[in-house]
């Protein structure tokens, strides 16, 4: 069975949050994965790197490190700085996943996040400087032993890639073999034709797998149909990490940038709710894997 996970954005309000604190929640949830923020981990000292490593493995958790790059580092930008800054920490990741024994860097690894596309800015041409950054980015991916799962977004977030397709053309053009796509039911949900379509269409380009529900309530708690879902990714044969990214609280950087507005039900008890979905979603892996 797939290792199940949790995205640390869950427990708290700012991106920036220590994650040494979500490891104990994580474990005592049941996860076997948690995703904790990149940029945050790059960050941290040494010490306090080694530090989070043993706490993780001591819960029996593996780390996989999530991306959404500021304006300032954009590899879409006009400005050459501002790109060789993106390129130039994008390596730094890589490099500080590697001494954390992390492989899954995923996320908006292509651009900041949430990007629109301005006027008189031009699709095509800001994504060929996408694919260029990344093509130069990866390179420390190579080197370290990391995956490059470049996450496709939903057209509110980004431009760059909105279905599995648009994911990997992208991929392609970088030609790496560390660059994979990483695919998530809240987004597909608003893009794709067909969610086991896309799954079928990711096939071995499939590096990692975010859910959720349609409002980002945990998974189990939606309409979204688990079964076809988790059916395509056994179909693929894909034995990456599913992490869940719910979202049930408003307020501060993590309300704003995910655009929750008000309390979903289930944000009065988080640890119960992540429990509870982390057992659903191995049920509902159970039934597909035999
Ligand atoms: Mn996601």
């Amino acid at each position: 069975m797939n290792p199940v996970g949790i995205h640390f954005g869950y427990w708290t309000q700012q991106w920036n949050s220590e994650p040494m604190q979500f490891i104990d929640k994580a474990g005592h949830s049941g996860f076997d994965v948690l995703e904790v923020n990149a940029p945050k981990v790059t960050r941290m000292s040494e010490t306090e790197r080694n530090a989070l490593k043993s706490a993780a493995e001591n819960a029996g958790l593996a780390l996989t490190y999530s991306i959404g790059m500021t304006a300032d580092m954009d590899l879409v930008s006009e400005d050459a700085g501002i790109r060789k800054k993106g390129i130039g920490f994008l390596q730094e990741v890589a490099r500080a996943m590697n001494q954390m024994g992390g492989t899954v860097m995923a996320g908006i690894n292509y651009s900041s996040w949430p990007r629109k596309l301005m006027p008189g800015e031009d699709k095509e041409r800001l994504t060929d400087r996408a694919v260029e950054g990344v093509r130069e980015a990866i390179k420390a991916a190579e080197d370290h032993n990391v995956l490059f799962c470049i996450e496709v977004v939903n057209r509110f977030e980004h431009f760059v890639m909105n279905t599995a397709a648009e994911g990997i053309a992208f991929a392609e053009r970088v030609g790496s073999p560390n660059c994979k796509i990483l695919l998530d039911t809240f987004h597909m949900n608003i893009e794709e034709e067909s969610l086991r379509g896309s799954i079928l269409e990711a096939g071995t380009w499939l590096g990692h797998f975010h859910i959720g529900e349609p409002n980002r309530r945990p998974p189990g708690r939606g309409r979204m149909p688990w079964a076809e879902i988790f059916g395509a990714l056994h179909e693929i044969n894909y034995q990456g990490a599913i992490v869940m990214e719910p979202f049930l609280v408003p307020g501060g950087e993590v309300g704003r940038d995910i655009s929750v507005y008000r309390r979903l039900p289930g944000s009065d008890n988080l640890d119960e709710e992540a429990t509870r979905s982390a057992a659903f979603v191995r049920s509902e892996l159970s039934k597909v894997s035999h």
